[in-house]
Formats: C-alpha cells, sequence, structure tokens
C-alpha cells in the first residue's frame, strides 16, 4: 500500500470508530535485520534497518483520562482509563500501545496529569513474518505521545520506551534493536548500533548503485517471543556470560572461545560461539560494506545462517530451504532475520535475478510439502514521524 493510501485508510478507520477527526497521524516502519541477530540482549552490535513498510496511528486527544484504542487488524475497541494503565491490566493487541503509553510514564512522564486519548492503527507491515510490527506499533505510538503530551524525550529514549512496553505490558523478553531501527532509520541506509552505549551511526547501504535488492522470504511459520526459544536462548547466553565472569557476552571475543570450550558444556558454548562471532560479523559486515560496497558481504550473511542454524540453533526447515534455494539460483548471500524459530529470510539478490529466486524458492517449497511464501522486495526507508 502507498504511503498516502494507508494515511487515508488511518484517518477513515479512525473517523468511522471515534466519529470526529484526529489532530494528526504518525508513522514508524517495521525493520529487517540485515546482520547481527540475538546479540542486541547481549550488549552487542546489531546492523538492521527499517522498511518501506509501516504503522500509521491517528491520534486525537480527549479531555478526560479515559483512552480508547481501535485497530485495522481487530474488531475489537478497547477503553481503560489512566489510573487503570498497569501492565497486568493489559492483553491481546492493545498491549502494544497501551503499555507505550505506560512506559512513558516509567521514564518520567506524568501520566497523573496528562489528558486520555483516541488512536485508530492501521499498518501495511506483515505481523509474524519476523520484520517487527510490533516495534512500528510502539514507535508510531511513542512518537505520537511524544508530541500530544508535549515530552520531549529524544529517540533514544522512546526506542527505551518501546522496549520496556514489550518486555513489561506484552511479556517479550526482548532487546532494543527493533525499536531502533524503527525510530533511527534513513533513506536507503541502516543503523549500526551498539546495543551497550546506544551509539548508533547510519551507514548508506548502496543497494541501488550495486544492483541488488533485498528479497524477504516470509515462509508463513509464525512464531512468537513472548514464549519458548527465545527466552531460553537468553538464559543460556546469561549462563554462559556468568561461567566465564562477564557482565554479557560483549565482553567475550573471539579469541576466548577456546577457554570457553573448556568451561561450558557443549549446548552453552554453541549458544556462546554464535553471539561472539555474530558480534564480529556485524563489525565485518559494516568495515566491509564501506570498503567495497554491498556486493561483499554476501559470504558475511551466509555464515551469519550457518551459525544460527547450527550453534544458536532458531532456524527451521523452511528458513533453511528459503536460504538454501535463494543462494543456489541467484542470490548472493542469505540468511534468516529475527528472533527466529519461523517468520523471514532475506536474499541479496541481483534486481534482475529477483524473478529467477522467486520462482525457484515457491517452487522449491511446493516441491517440500511447505505451505506457499510470501516473497516481496523492501527498500530501506525513513524512520518514525509525523505523517499529517
Ligand atoms: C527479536 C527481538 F525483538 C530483538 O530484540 C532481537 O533480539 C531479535 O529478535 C534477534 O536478533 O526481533
Amino acid at each position: 500500500m502507498n504511503a498516502q493510501t494507508l494515511e487515508q485508510a488511518a484517518r477513515v478507520g479512525f473517523e468511522s470508530h471515534f466519529a470526529h477527526e484526529p489532530v494528526g497521524l504518525w508513522s514508524a516502519p517495521g525493520r529487517v535485520n540485515l546482520i547481527g541477530e540475538h546479540t542486541d540482549y547481549n550488549d552487542g552490535f546489531v546492523f538492521p534497518f527499517a522498511i518501506d513498510r509501516r504503522t500509521v496511528v491517528a491520534l486525537a486527544e480527549r479531555s478526560d483520562r479515559l483512552i480508547r484504542v481501535a485497530s485495522s487488524f481487530a474488531d475489537d475497541a478497547i477503553e481503560i482509563s489512566l489510573d487503570e494503565l498497569f501492565p497486568e491490566n493489559l492483553h491481546g493487541w492493545s498491549a502494544y500501545p497501551l503499555g507505550v503509553a505506560w512506559a512513558l510514564g516509567q521514564f518520567g512522564a506524568d501520566l497523573e496529569t496528562v489528558t486520555g486519548f483516541e488512536i485508530y492503527i492501521d499498518s501495511d507491515v506483515p505481523i509474524g513474518a519476523g520484520l517487527s510490527s510490533s516495534a512500528a506499533i510502539e514507535s508510531a505510538v511513542a512518537v505520537a505521545l511524544n508530541e500530544v503530551w508535549g515530552l520531549g524525550f529524544d529517540r533514544r529514549t522512546l526506542a527505551k520506551v518501546g522496549q520496556l512496553a514489550e518486555n513489561r505490558a506484552v511479556g517479550a523478553p526482548t532487546g532494543i534493536m527493533d525499536q531502533s531501527a524503527s525510530l533511527l532509520g534513513e533513506k536507503d541506509s541502516a543503523v549500526f548500533l551498539d546495543c551497550r552505549s546506544l551509539d548508533s551511526e547510519v551507514i548508506p547501504l548502496g543497494f541501488d548503485e550495486a544492483g541488488l535488492e533485498l528479497l524477504i522470504i516470509d515462509t508463513r511459520v509464525s512464531h512468537s517471543h513472548a514464549t519458548g526459544g527465545y527466552a531460553s536462548r537468553r538464559a543460556s547466553c546469561e549462563k554462559g556470560a556468568a561461567a566465564l565472569g562477564a557482565d554479557s557476552l560483549r565482553d567475550v571475543s573471539v579469541a576466548d572461545l577456546d577457554r570457553a570450550a573448556e568451561l561450558l558444556d557443549d549446548e552453552t558454548f554453541r549458544r556462546v560461539r554464535h553471539v561472539v562471532t555474530e558480534n564480529q560479523r556485524v563489525l565485518d559486515t559494516v568495515r566491509t560494506l564501506r570498503e567495497q560496497g554491498p556486493t561483499a558481504i554476501g559470504a558475511l550473511l551466509d555464515a551469519s545462517h550457518v551459525s544460527m542454524r547450527d550453534d544458536f540453533e532458531i532456524s527451521v526447515a523452511e528458513l533453511d530451504l528459503a536460504v538454501e534455494t535463494s543462494r543456489a539460483t541467484g542470490a548472493i548471500g542469505a540468511r534468516m532475520t529475527g528472533g527466529g524459530f519461523g517468520g523471514a529470510a532475506i536474499a541479496l539478490t541481483p534486481t534482475e535475478l529477483i524473478p529467477t529466486v522467486k520462482a525457484a524458492v515457491i517452487a522449491a517449497f511446493a516441491a517440500a510439502g511447505f505451505g506457499t511464501p510470501e516473497l516481496f522486495v523492501v527498500r530501506a526507508a525513513a524512520g518514525a514521524g509525523r505523517a499529517a
């Protein structure tokens, strides 16, 4: 959907739910991670970019303490008073926007004095594809409330607000990457983020000049980070860091891996090795991109996938097939992206080979008896902001 159509849909949705006009529209993008997976909560490095799929929030303030939220992806509108805005009262999809309102209070907004509001949310970020539809909602609501409540928080703080909402209101123990990409992204560039210091640098990708596109292969295998595997991987990383006497795996280097192999059980060692080598791959990707351009980063993407498949064990058969098939038919590098256990793979592909790769992946999925994947190209886009 183009930006104007989506904004118009959000405006119409708002007016049909609340019978008056919004005061403004704000939007935020989903993200794709080029490289640096499960490194964010280990104080490490990530290199994601904001994509040209967005979530739009239409908002108007109320004169009382009531909050009403509605959206295009649920029939129900939710009402809650600002006085009852606690994580334990928030459930389902509305925990994302309402969690942000609560989290702003945790960062110093005076929720005793602000007014309630009505919001309507519309989005063309695919849900469950590993493109962070959740961070898109959180970041759009964060920039909207930051403006209408006159809070003056900077984008780094808004990213932390979104993360806290996700951790406490949604219950997913995720890191800071997705909200940072959604808030700090810029057109045709990726965000190189140090998740310890939160220093970031926007780096041009140069895909157009190199004749490359980033193809998303959404396996449509659904995943959730509020349950199971994500939390257990995080726990293994913490266990590994503690056993090595480190505050976090950021403090463990590739040179320490021999000692780690002696001290740790095999599974914990492989989890640690993924994170430590992935941090190095992010640094290598940024350097290679700068020095040689994007045609030279393919091998690093491939190595990242192997590490997630074999050491971190977060890939699934559909993601492996997407990666193998795209590489065999023209992609110069491919890897699963996001938290894993489903979601999407990315394939960095010469523009003229996109139709070939798409057809090959669809055929391979059919031959394997897997559900039909969704394939589409994404471009690096601007981060969250006021839309109208
Ligand atoms: C999910 C999380 F939300 C991120 O914080 C990050 O950990 C990612 O999985 C894995 O790199 O998207």
